[in-house]
């Protein structure tokens, strides 16, 4: 006899499930299994110390998919970790007195248990931190196979230096120019960093995105545009001779060599040789070039910033007219991009129109705009393509076939060449910080720097260190830094700095499945499971993280480590959590805390309505109603369920096999079609169109039906066991959702196994097949009424029906019916005049 309580208790249902799951370690994948693999993946967090509203959300979208796939009979991997180095556990190590080591342990233990209170079906046997020295060993030991391999170089890079702390800051501790602690103006220096050559793979990046159709859109944009391919003509402006120096001729880049003949000026960036030189004996461009320096580099902060520049005194001789142009130094120009000089056209670009204009420099139009009406528009550039004018033998020219034209004659008159430019940099990967991966090269005064060998790895991070918050307490680390040259053993010093904690997130998903491997980096295991199948994550993350991640994985492939092209198949990007219409935050004090909404509902509550209120990729708007109409939803079920097992159990009635579809009466058809139709629309919402939400719905209504039928209809033993297959069907399909709820139940249905082994149900074609249709009649477009028909009517059928229906007689009568249009299953339209 069932134990099972009339009241729906989750707060004793739910340690249960997820006791039972830890007990069997139902969620531990292996490689050994015939069933198809499914690797399902939520970006791993930062261990911050609690759950945010966000992350549930995250996590509970992966966790309904890999829940839905192992239901499907895949071989389902659902790995998690801990994203556990970065800045912020320095912050709070200094504020409570503590460790970042400690402080970042204590978080991931508090927020796995959160993890394991939300019921997620992670397998915790993978768990990963990357603060953990078994992981970053490995990734230290990847970053000297790349050094190995020529990925990898030094070079000077300006970091933001706070003159007062005497450390280097990260972008977001500088707050409107000052060290967020000191309050010191920050200076601008340049120092040795460390940098990955991703643009190495730069065309591979962009070409391998066409292979992605399981990512939306708009990310696959944001990468395209990131990495910034443009063809283009490079090419030399001489240089006016001057009586007594000698000038390198100036390079530029150009898309548009088309428009070579209206070009007014050269501007070059102010970091450019030529406008150092320039600057030597002119104090008016000493202290522009100066006042550059200290302005953000970011590029996008260049592109709004009011256009400035002065002339730098100089002239630069135009290849085919011979022309004399000014060479200005502006701020527009960016010293790291194409050659660092442009030829400056401002008739047909908009940032050379806006510069001209400023300092009333000559524009000169030659490319005809197709509408006169913006040939005659002073006000801004025409950008567009055209017939060029004024363009001497180019003159009546189009743009494409002046591209060429002009390129040709460039490059025969040996002073340009075609060329492809990238935007993408490649990854500076040095941060001067503490609570990083330290970077495992060994400086020695006679062989340069060393990367660490690998039987010295891991370079481990001290953890127990003092002196947090002036510079990085590893420079003061003597036993730290203090080694000898792997190479001529002679005393050498150690590299300080430690890894951006990008690169950590980006190779995590593939030691997963190899996570107790001490010997190697990755083995079969990964390849086994790459590429991830589903990845699932905040659309911040659609530029970086997925490029690093799709660059080491691309190195991991020519290492011969892993043998796929790209790391992740599908990508759910899930969008943010609102409340009363803004994003939650700390600082607006609007969140809410998932860990109160579980003690007062439980967490199959929470997930359920998290699911429901939006489809994934959309905004969440939070409300307290929705909340508690979960709950109500999940009271009711429970409710019924209860009602339906105990009366079974009343009649000792286990048995329930369904006739066949054809035996059945016509309410058992109706309620047998409308199962069968939720189980089709189910399955394509949870597989393919990953709209969970609409999934609920479809659920909830057959519940409904059910509900319904049952207080109607149950007389017979068919009649029992069609509901109780219902019921079964409903929790199956609900168990991705609402995992503890349905596993209780599922046991109180008689299982001996849990629902998580349960199959996922097989839509029965045969009981979708409808044996009357309704079918809507119009009169010349005007609906007039509905008829019954039988499903397999054809047109003449339908239409002697509706002429027999008197409701229809009423608009017929007497009337010529001219045309007939019949659309199967739906509407039959009637065109009628008077006779
Ligand atoms: C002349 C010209 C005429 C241009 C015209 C555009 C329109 P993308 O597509 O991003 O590669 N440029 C080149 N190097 C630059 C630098 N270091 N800083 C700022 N601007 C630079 O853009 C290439 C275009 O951006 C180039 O083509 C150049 O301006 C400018 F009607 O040359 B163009
Ligand atoms: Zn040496």
């Amino acid at each position: 006899m069932s134990k099972i309580t009339e009241q729906y208790h989750p707060e004793v249902i739910e340690p249960e499930a997820q006791a039972y799951w830890d007990e069997n370690q139902s969620f531990v994948a292996t490689e050994k299994s015939d069933k198809q693999k499914y690797y399902c993946l939520s970006m791993f967090p930062y261990p911050s110390g609690h759950l945010h509203v966000g992350h549930v959300r995250n996590y509970s979208l992966g966790d309904v998919i890999a829940r839905f796939q192992r239901l499907q009979g895949k071989n389902v991997l659902h790995p998690f970790g801990w994203d556990a180095f970065g800045l912020p556990a320095e912050n709070a190590a200094i504020k409570h007195e503590t460790l970042p080591g400690i402080w970042t342990r204590q978080n991931i233990a508090h927020m796995k248990m959160q993890c394991k209170e939300l019921g997620f079906a992670f397998d915790w046997s993978k768990e990963l931190a990357t603060c953990d020295p078994s992981y970053y060993k490995w990734e230290q030991w990847l970053f000297t196979q790349m050094f190995e391999k020529g990925l990898v170089y030094r070079k000077d890079s300006i970091v933001n230096w706070d003159p007062i702390d005497l450390t280097v800051l990260a972008n977001e501790q500088v707050i409107d120019g000052r060290g967020w602690r000191s309050g010191a103006l920050v200076e601008r220096k340049s120092i040795p960093q460390w940098f990955l050559k991703i643009t190495d793979y730069a065309d591979e990046l962009l070409t391998s995105l066409d292979s992605l159709t399981g990512w939306p859109e708009q990310v696959k944009t944001m990468q395209k545009n990131w990495i910034g391919r443009s063809e283009g003509v490079r090419f030399k402006f001489a240089v006016a001779p001057n009586l007594t120096q000698h000038f390198d001729p100036i390079e530029v880049f150009t898309t548009r060599i088309d428009t070579l003949m209206g070009v007014t000026y050269l501007a070059i960036a102010p970091q450019h040789p030529l406008a150092l030189l320039a600057a030597k004996n002119n104090p008016i461009l000493r202290t522009f070039i100066d006042a550059c320096q200290n302005i953000k580099a970011a590029e996008a902060d260049l592109a709004t910033l009011p256009k400035e520049g002065v002339d730098s005194g100089w002239e630069a001789i135009h290849p085919i007219t011979q022309e004399k142009l000014p060479i200005w130094v502006a701020n527009y120009v960016l010293m790291n991009y194409g050659t660092g000089a442009v030829m400056a056209v401002p008739a047909h670009d908009e940032r050379d129109f806006e510069f001209a204009t400023q300092y009333q420099l000559p524009i000169k139009t030659i490319i005809q705009a197709p509408d006169p009406i913006l040939n005659n528009n002073i006000k801004a550039a025409y950008t567009g393509p055209g017939k060029l004018i004024h363009s001497g033998i180019y003159t009546d020219l189009m743009t494409e076939q002046a591209k060429k034209t002009i390129a040709r004659d460039l490059i025969s008159k040996n002073i340009g060449e075609q060329q492809v430019n990238f935007r993408l940099r490649d990854w500076g990967v040095s941060r001067q910080r503490y609570w990083g991966c330290p970077i495992p090269i060994i400086y020695c005064e006679n062989c340069g720097p060393q990367p660490v060998p690998e039987k010295d790895l891991p370079v481990v991070l001290p953890e127990n260190i003092s002196a947090l918050g002036i510079g990085s307490p590893l420079n003061t680390l003597r036993e730290f830094y203090e080694t000898v040259c792997p190479k001529c053993d002679k005393t050498a010093r150690r590299e300080t700095d430690t890894f951006d904690t990008f690169v950590e997130s980006s190779w995590y998903y593939l030691r997963y499945p190899c996570v107790n491997n001490t010997d190697a980096i990755l083995d079969k295991r990964a390849d086994h499971w790459a590429p991830v199948d589903q990845y699932i994550g905040g659309i911040e993350h659609a530029i970086l993280h997925l490029l690093y991640s799709r660059f080491l994985h691309k190195v991991l492939r020519d290492l011969g480590l892993v043998h796929s092209d790209e790391p992740f198949k599908h990508l759910l990007t899930q969008g943010m959590v609102l409340k009363d219409g803004s994003k939650m935050s700390k600082s607006k004090g609007n969140t809410v805390d998932p860990k109160d909404l579980i003690l007062q509902y439980g967490a199959d509550t929470v997930r359920f309505f998290m699911m429901f209120a939006s489809p994934p990729d959309q905004s969440l708007e939070w409300s307290q109603d929705g909340v508690e109409g979960a709950y109500r939803f999940l009271k009711k079920l429970w409710r019924q369920a209860h009602q339906i097992i105990t009366l079974n159990q009343a009649e000792n009635q286990t048995e329930h096999n369904l006739a066949e579809t054809a035996e059945l009466s016509e309410q058992h058809k109706n309620l047998n079609r409308k199962l069968h139709e939720t189980i089709q629309k189910v399955t394509d919402d949870y597989g393919r169109r990953l709209t969970f939400n609409t999934a609920i719905a479809a659920i909830m209504e057959l519940f409904n039906t059910l509900t319904d039928f049952r207080a109607n209809y149950v007389h017979c033993k068919q009649d029992k066991a069609l509901v109780q297959t219902c019921l079964e069907q409903i929790l199956i399909m609900l168990s991705p959702i609402v995992p503890h709820i349905t596993h209780a139940l599922w046991f109180e249905l008689g299982y001996t196994y849990p629902i998580i082994d349960a199959k996922w149900p097989v839509v029965d074609l045969n009981a979708l097949v409808r044996d009357t249709l309704t079918i809507a009649v119009q009169i010349n477009g005007k609906l007039r009424g509905n008829i019954q028909a039988p499903a397999a009517a054809n047109a003449e059928e339908i239409k002697a029906l509706a002429l027999a229906e008197p409701n229809i007689q009423k608009y017929t009568e007497g009337k010529l019916i001219k045309k007939a249009i019949y659309v199967p299953k739906k509407l039959l339209n009637m065109v009628v005049q008077d006779a």
